[in-house]
């Protein structure tokens, strides 16, 4: 069950998230490649050898998408413009490219929709990794100047803006665990991407206020990290691992430093005089985006830092084998207003589960108990004070999961990718019970 809309303060926003390759069809609209369409290309990659070329052909529907949105009551829509669409080769503007967000803007406010901005959701113009991309110091001045010419597009309609979703994912899941794209291994590439994704946010940040842009933030991830058992090596493992993961970025942005714990793994790995950027990147923010799903387990390890392995925990998990565990949005939220950002604004910018394909391909009962779980947990924190403003359900569609291909499915809405049918889910009508939604589906 899903909670009463009562039970959130009038002005709490509720929205969905996507993001840009995951639905839109890059094949389509001059976009450049971009270092998924490569990575995507190289065997081994996707679980079931796909790509995001075509996904959703959200390019084609988004009309019937943003109905979708709206119909379910919803007030709020997060979405991601793609660097490689609207500058093919990292530095060209493709107008065609910066069109299509024109339209999706306008059809998002003609349908009472508040357009939640996210510049990067990992569309690297190939062009742009085959100078090192993240590795790659450059990267933080190309980046302010993509984020420059979105604004001056669309820095008009927009509610707000993050500069970035999820660096973890983009620096350490890509470049030590090799699981995204570029799909390295590599300790030293890691620390370079882990500080440069960092610089590109404050160097952002920095142009767009100087552009006069308002409502300026971050979508960072977090991700409950303990121990598997009670031994000394599980704890230093998980201690490790929350560094990096949940400490690594907030800590950075709020002026706070790199984490000791982290440091002695990374510190040797930096760019020389990194410490001198620490003032650019702690540029002041307007709000902080945070994506939770769930809690991994740390055993001891034998391989080289940051040793621990992630093991297999006992909760009832998603699809994707990802534990449920509503508490952690709880604690996460309360933690970050206590250790690091105080009474600064805070949304929920994705929470969502996966399912496999099911024969109903419209019942979805596990995903409404996790949505209401999480929701309720949301509501324990703002009760303990949090400054919480919003929740974004990962994610309107299914649609393409990243190294997982089309398997796993997170949408409120089924999508047929042979005839692209959208058919809402019993999640979809919960939310439209909740919201007040009025209309029929599309
Ligand atoms: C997030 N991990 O990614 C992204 O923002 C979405 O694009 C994605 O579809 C969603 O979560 C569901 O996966 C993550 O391996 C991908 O820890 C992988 C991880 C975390 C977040």
């Amino acid at each position: 069950m899903l909670p009463d809309r009562q039970a959130f303060p009038p002005d709490f926003v509720f929205g969905v998230a996507t993001s840009a390759y995951q639905i839109e069809g890059s094949g389509h609209g001059g976009s450049g490649p971009s270092h998924w369409d490569t990575f995507a290309a190289t065997p081994g990659t996707i679980a079931d050898a796909s790509n995001g070329s075509l996904a959703c052909d959200h390019y084609h529907r988004w009309p019937e998408d943003l109905d979708l949105i709206r119909n379910a009551g919803f007030s709020a829509y997060r979405f991601s413009t793609s660097w490689a669409r609207v500058m093919p080769d990292g530095v060209r503007v493709n107008p065609e490219g910066l069109d299509f967000y024109d339209r999706l803007v306008d059809g998002m406010l003609q349908r009472g929709l508040a357009p939640y901005l996210t510049c990067y959701h990992w569309e690297l113009p190939a062009a742009l990794a085959d100078t090192g991309g993240w590795q790659n110091r450059d990267i933080a001045a190309r980046f302010a100047d993509y984020c420059t010419v979105i604004h001056r597009k669309l820095g008009d309609r927009v509610a707000s803006t993050a500069t970035l979703n999820e660096p973890w994912c983009i620096a350490w899941l890509s470049h030590f665990l090799g699981q995204h794209a570029p799909g390295l291994r590599d300790v030293r590439a890691a620390a370079r991407a882990m500080h440069h994704v960092l610089l590109a946010h404050g160097a952002a940040t920095q142009a767009l206020r100087s552009e006069g842009a308002r409502n300026l933030g971050i979508v960072l991830n977090f991700e409950t990290a303990q121990p598997a058992d009670d031994s000394d090596e599980a704890l230093g493992a998980a201690r490790v691992q929350d560094a990096i993961y949940n400490q690594w970025f907030i800590r950075a942005i709020m002026g706070q430093g790199y984490p000791p714990l982290a440091l002695e793994g990374l510190a040797a790995h930096l760019p020389d005089d990194w410490q001198a950027d620490m003032g650019l990147i702690a540029q002041p923010i307007d709000w902080l985006g945070v994506n939770y799903y769930t809690r991994r387990l740390y055993a001891a390890g034998t391989g080289l830092w940051p040793r621990g392995s992630a093991v297999d925990g006992p909760l009832p998990k998603t699809q994707m084998g990802w534990e449920i565990r509503p508490e952690g949005l709880t604690e996460f939220l309360i933690r970050l207003q206590q250790d690091h950002v105080g009474d600064l604004p805070i949304s929920v910018t994705e929470n969502g589960m996966s399912e496999a394909a099911g024969q109903d391909v419209a019942a979805d009962p596990r995903r409404i108990a996790f949505i209401g779980d999480h929701l309720r947990a949301a509501r324990a924190a703002m009760d303990r004070g949090v400054n919480l403003k919003g929740f974004f359900y990962w994610s309107l569609l299914d649609n393409f999961e990243w190294g997982w291909g089309f398997g796993p499915r997170f949408g409120l809405v089924h999508v047929d990718y042979t005839t692209m049918k959208r058919t809402p889910k019993t999640s979809w009508h919960a939310f439209r019970a909740m919201l007040g939604g009025k209309a029929d589906p599309a």
